[in-house]
């Protein structure tokens, strides 16, 4: 088998002393299913399994037969063998489209078992990969977020990260800590090398990357926002039709609607997706002063959620005859508010007020206006994200942990600012799985899909 020799690692190193096997689409029945195989027995089994199939024809797909545990044929496939080093896991390997039978797929996993591979682990072919110097450790984590995306702008960040986009940023903060702590030491060796210490330099370098940092961690809102959803809360005073727009945005009757005021009290959520963007929407119960114990628990909580809102809609019933121009609510922070004058069909011809839109679910008047509202503000500054600063949650551990030491770095004391220095690119190159534990690892992997 061909090694490659260029990424300087001995085969116990890069994960493969065992040949393994997955399926890679999910379990059950379907139309077809495609089977992974991948590790230095590769050749030995494919001659058991498909003996017609010619290894050495490499990247190309061929119709074979493909045998079972006992030798008798299983299923006529497709495979494609992809040489090693030119392959998804940097190892020999095999790619197998065969019926999606749920018999078909076990009788020829079980034919490669009973040849000698084992069950791959969940992310294993990722995992040597990186192993392999295929993929980073940034980029392997980008692979598992895209096959688990469900919104285009979870697809769209994951695909930027697989590509390399922000293991290219990690790596130019990297190259510059690397740098600046050269400089540093430059200064503890002082007497040996004659090299002059530049106390002023150092400091302007180290803002720097702190700077770098910091405009790498400003973009965590964003991306969190993108994988577990924008919070949008729905709040107003009882009866204003909160229920109501709540159901119609998410499209079925999933909160109680009635015309008593304080019908919801506990908090509803739903899911749904506008303009390729995750969002999570909150119905509340009507705030106001109440003297029912539940009702007070309720308005307790509708508060808390409006607190911890990324955008709210806060509705104003039409009926209500009151001028809301003026109306401040929520003032104060700067989180969008969408302010809504709601059951818009009891105006009678009233004009709504500026800045508020105004929206009838009896008629559906409205509703694409503030669809179309809502989506910009939740995308806002998705699109200037553009991908390369798309840090997960892993990310942003490591960043402030960087941040924190570089904020410590005292250039009049060489040799603490580069202990400091030196932790922030310990921080740099675990982001990057250049120094990375088995513990973190298994963590990571922990998660993917078996055949990922
Ligand atoms: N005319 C009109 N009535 C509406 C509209 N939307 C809701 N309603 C009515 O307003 C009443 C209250 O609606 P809900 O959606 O339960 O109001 P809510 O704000 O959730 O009320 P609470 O949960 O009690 O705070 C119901 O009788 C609805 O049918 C609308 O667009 N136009
Ligand atoms: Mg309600």
């Amino acid at each position: 088998m061909v090694k490659d020799s260029s990424s300087g690692l001995s085969s116990a190193l890069a994960g493969g002393a065992d040949t393994i096997v997955a399926r890679a689409t999910p379990a059950g029945r379907g139309g077809l299913a495609i089977i992974r195989v991948s590790g230095p027995e590769v050749r030995r089994i494919a001659a058991r399994i498909c003996p017609a199939l010619d290894v050495d024809r490499g990247w190309r797909a061929a119709l074979v037969e493909l045998r079972g545990r006992d030798g008798s044929v299983v299923d006529r496939g497709v495979v494609i063998p992809y040489p090693a080093p030119r392959s998804y896991t940097g190892e020999d390997m095999l790619e197998l489209t065969v019926h999606g039978s749920p018999w078909v797929v076990r009788e020829v996993v079980d034919g490669f078992l009973a040849a000698g591979a084992r069950p791959a682990e969940p992310g294993e072919f990722t995992r040597r990969a990186l192993a392999n110097g295929k993929v980073d450790l940034v980029q392997a984590e980008a692979v598992n977020d895209l096959a688990s995306a469900e919104t285009a702008w979870q697809a769209r960040l994951a695909r930027v990260r697989a590509s390399g986009a922000l293991s290219r940023e990690f790596a130019g903060l990297r190259d510059e800590l690397a740098g600046l702590l050269a400089a540093v030491e430059s200064a503890l060796d002082f007497a040996e090398h004659e090299i002059e210490y530049r106390p002023e330099e150092v400091a302007r370098r180290t803002a720097g990357c702190l700077d770098r940092v910091r405009g790498l961690l400003a973009t965590a809102a964003a991306s969190r926002r993108v994988r577990d959803g924008a919070r949008v809360v729905i709040t107003g005073p009882p009866n204003s039709g909160k229920s109501t727009l709540f159901n119609t945005l998410v499209g079925y009757e999933r909160a109680i609607v009635s015309a008593l005021p304080g019908t919801t009290r506990d908090l509803l959520e739903a899911e749904l997706e506008i303009d390729g963007v995750r969002v999570v929407l909150q119905d509340t119960a009507g705030l106001g002063a109440s003297d029912e114990p539940v009702e007070r628990e309720g308005i307790r909580r509708a508060e808390g959620a409006a607190a911890a809102a990324d955008v709210l809609l806060a509705l104003w019933p039409a009926d209500d005859r009151d001028d809301h121009s003026g109306s401040e609510a929520h003032a104060g922070d700067n989180r969008p508010v969408l302010r809504v004058r709601s059951k818009a069909d009891l105006l009678d011809g009233r004009a709504v007020e500026d800045g508020w839109l105004a929206v009838s679910c009896r008629t559906g008047a409205g509703l694409d206006r503030l669809r179309g509202t809502l989506g910009g503000v939740v995308s806002a500054g998705l699109a200037e994200l553009g991908g390369e600063a798309a840090i997960g949650e892993r990310h942003r551990l490591a960043l402030e942990k960087a941040a924190a030491e570089l904020a410590a770095v005292d250039v009049m004391a060489p040799e603490l600012a580069a202990e400091a220095i030196r932790g922030a690119l310990d921080a740099a190159r675990e982001l990057l799985g250049e120094v990375v534990s088995d513990e973190v690892l298994d963590r990571i992997f922990a998660t993917f899909c078996i055949g990922k």
